[in-house]
């Protein structure tokens, strides 16, 4: 399609729904405090029919990541092992009950994958090359954690040249503490926060 004002193809818009998985819910091994809300209310935000022409989920999908995992965690670099793949600790969280992704993309078999853009769907194709494919400029980001997956996702996106915005009540973050430093990290990544209401 042609935009008529412009002249260049109108761009379409994907939700990128982050590692909305039982381990980092309540009860899981990474619990993330406010993980099953975000899970319902991403649910709930998603059962309302927003406007994306693509909604895709992201996974933590590990086998040997290394030292990402440690007996010792310090919860900056080394964590608990989490979302093993096999494990129920890495499927999607009950309270996530949309399911009809366009593509999900896993990450981090064998490292440390914080980022989206570094996980694969069933056919093998990254998660920038699927959105670019797909004709997708503008991406929102939510899901867990706000202060790991979530950040990386969205400033690798911004980079990468998607205009992105994180749908801030739509997350929950490892150390809410210290979440004015991830809300800064992103503004000066060109990340634009926002909310469902407004998205
Ligand atoms: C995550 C810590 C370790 C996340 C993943 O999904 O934000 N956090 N691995």
């Amino acid at each position: 399609m042609t935009d008529p004002e412009f002249g260049a193809p109108a761009g379409k818009r994907a939700l990128i729904v982050v590692d909305v998985q039982n381990d980092f819910c309540e009860g899981g091994s990474l619990a993330v405090a406010g993980g099953a809300q975000a899970a319902s209310d991403i649910s709930a935000y998603l059962a309302g029919k927003p406007e994306y022409d693509l909604v895709v989920a992201t996974r933590d999908a590990h086998i040997d990541p290394g030292a990402h995992f440690s007996d010792t965690p310090d919860f900056i670099d080394s964590w608990p092992r989490h979302c093993v793949v096999g494990t129920p600790g890495q499927d999607f969280h009950p309270g996530l009950t949309f399911r009809d992704f366009d593509g999900v993309f896993d990450k981090g078999n064998y490292e440390a994958a914080y980022s989206g853009f570094e996980g694969s769907n069933a056919e093998g194709r990254g998660l920038d090359e699927y959105l670019a494919e797909s004709g997708v400029t503008d991406v929102d980001v939510c899901g867990i954690a706000t202060d790991y997956c979530v950040r990386a996702t969205a400033q690798d996106a911004a980079m990468l040249g998607y205009v992105t915005t994180v749908l801030t009540d739509l997350t929950a973050a490892v150390a809410p503490d210290r979440l004015d430093a991830a809300w800064d990290a992103l503004a000066d990544s060109g990340v634009a926060l926002g909310t469902s209401s407004e998205a």
